[in-house]
């Protein structure tokens, strides 16, 4: 195993050298196991009580802006709010673009989609229909990968365990459900989808049997077997 990623390493060191004017071009040699096409630690989020740990936070005093919008009103301070309060409202529905620009969150998409401290949460107590798409993993090879997805993954303490998982834009993914025992504690979860493509996104779905609130944080999507 070893002596194959040297070999590649040195293959590639070599076409680099020889052909140096596009190497994306023509991609002869895979990407090692591991290399990252995606990668959100939501570390642009900053509003709203943090629930998995019990503690307190702050929270934007939003206006609407002339699309009816909310933006942060910059004229008044944060307001102090309890763990189970959301920072934000609704991303899809509620929060101007501008917002999730600066949350990085424009190219996901999804419903009922809320700011916490570093992470976001997905789902309200009466919802039965919320959801979270990525973004397109637009780095991954043209060709098709195999690749792992990781992600933290938390639940309201009455929520369900399970949040299903959807696979859009091409490639098969190895489970249909993440389950998270523990109430409001963070559980490291990895899957993989077989046959990603720079089109593949993946959705994380809330149970649509009863309250499905559940919180994501560190997703990343690499290079599998
Ligand atoms: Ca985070």
């Amino acid at each position: 195993m070893k002596k194959r990623v040297f070999l590649s390493l040195l293959a590639f060191t070599v076409i680099f050298a020889s052909c140096s004017k596009d190497e994306n071009d023509d991609r002869d040699v895979e990407d090692p196991v591991g290399t990252v096409y995606f990668e959100e630690r939501f570390d642009k989020m900053e509003w709203g009580g943090d629930y998995i740990a019990n503690e307190r936070g702050l929270r934007a005093v939003y206006i609407q802006n002339e699309d009816g919008k909310n933006i942060i009103d910059e004229s008044q301070p944060p307001v102090d709010c309890a763990p189970t309060t959301d920072g934000s409202g609704d991303f899809y529905y509620h929060m101007a673009d501008s917002y999730l620009i600066n949350r990085r969150m424009i190219d996901w998409d999804g419903d009922k989609v809320y700011e916490r401290p570093g992470y976001i949460k997905v789902g309200t107590g009466a919802s039965r229909n919320a959801y979270l798409v990525t973004p397109s993993f637009t780095e991954i090879p043209e060709e098709g990968a195999n690749v792992e997805v990781s992600f933290n993954l938390a639940r309201w303490t009455t929520a369900s365990p399970q949040v299903f998982i959807e696979i859009v834009g091409g490639g098969t993914a190895s489970v249909e459900y993440v389950e998270t025992p523990e109430p409001a504690a963070w559980e490291a979860i990895t899957f993989t989808i077989n046959g990603a493509t720079p089109e593949t996104k993946v959705r994380f779905v809330c149970d649509p049997r009863y309250d499905g609130r559940f919180f994501l944080d560190d997703v990343v999507v690499s290079k599998a077997e």
